[in-house]
């Protein structure tokens, strides 16, 4: 595992417990910290023995975004800031793309690229705390670390565009009913987002990496081609050793059936 200075990382079995570190900041994402989100997940996916993650955070913020002050002092050039950005882009990639499954644990403020953060994972627990908001246009900046992609798909254009011009808030059942977030817990988001990340874990790691992937990148295909790439995952993924013995399970009826409870 790299170095962290901004994060914790800790197994709990096969699930990876990341935490967000910088609570005396908010836990801002200054260039060096989103440098080392990078360098942890570019890890997780090499990492066999990691089959999901929890990203939960320190303190009473999820994450409060970019680092403005660091961006305020640094007086950075449109150029300098525009290869930040592609770092913030590669950062989160290396998150939605590790190849397990990433369930966030969130709390309080999930605000500008604490929510781009977020929306690089693939699934995302509130509490009652927890509060989503893309405060860009009043800061008078834009979003910069694929939020116009992640933010956008998740809730769409125009909600995004209403977030980023009047800073509306959703939380609690109104962040899930617009997707924002997938759970809303009573209690501990990461407990629930533990019991999540360990039954995501069960499924075979090929699975998860295609389900994981998969879905983003078939989105940005042509129907056609999005049919094609659909098949060919099947065609590998529905043949793995791990379906077949899962497939005779079912056939020897010692596979649990999917019935509501
Ligand atoms: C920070 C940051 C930050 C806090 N950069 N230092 N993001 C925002 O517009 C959100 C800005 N932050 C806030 O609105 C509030 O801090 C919170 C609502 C998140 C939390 O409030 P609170 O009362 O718990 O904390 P605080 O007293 O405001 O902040 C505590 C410390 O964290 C303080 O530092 P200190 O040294 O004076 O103690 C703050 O300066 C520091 N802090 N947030 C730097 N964001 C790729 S483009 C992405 C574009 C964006 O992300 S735009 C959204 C930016």
């Amino acid at each position: 595992m790299p170095p962290l200075a901004f994060m914790q990382a800790e197994s709990d079995g096969d699930v990876l417990i990341v935490t967000l570190d910088r609570a005396e900041k908010r836990n801002a994402l200054s260039a060096a910290f989103i440098e080392e989100l990078a360098a942890l997940f570019d890890w997780v996916r090499r990492s066999d023995g990691v089959h999901a993650v929890v990203v939960k955070a320190n303190g009473n913020v999820f994450c409060a975004g970019l680092d403005l002050i660091e961006h305020h002092l640094e007086d950075r050039s449109a150029s300098a800031f525009m290869h930040i950005c592609r770092r913030w882009h590669a950062a989160f990639d290396a998150i939605q793309h590790c190849g397990k499954p990433v369930v966030g644990a969130l709390n309080g403020a999930v605000v500008g690229g604490g929510l781009e953060l977020a929306s690089a994972f693939h699934i995302r627990v509130a509490d009652p705390t927890t509060y989503f908001a893309l405060p860009e246009g009043q800061r008078g900046i834009f979003t910069g670390g694929g939020a116009t992609v992640r933010v956008a798909r998740l809730v769409g254009e125009a909600r995004m565009i209403d977030m980023m011009l009047t800073g509306r808030i959703y939380a609690g059942d109104e962040a899930v009913a617009v997707g924002l977030c997938q759970y809303l817990t009573p209690g501990s988001s990461v407990e629930r987002a533990l019991e999540i990340a360990r039954k995501a874990a069960q499924n075979p790691p090929l699975s998860n990496f295609a389900i994981t992937s998969g879905i983003a990148h078939i989105g940005n295909m042509p129907a056609n081609d999005a049919f094609y790439a659909e098949a060919f995952i099947a065609g590998i993924t529905n043949t793995q050793p791990a379906s077949k013995d899962r497939l005779a399970a079912f056939m020897n009826k010692t596979a649990a059936k999917v019935l509501h409870d």
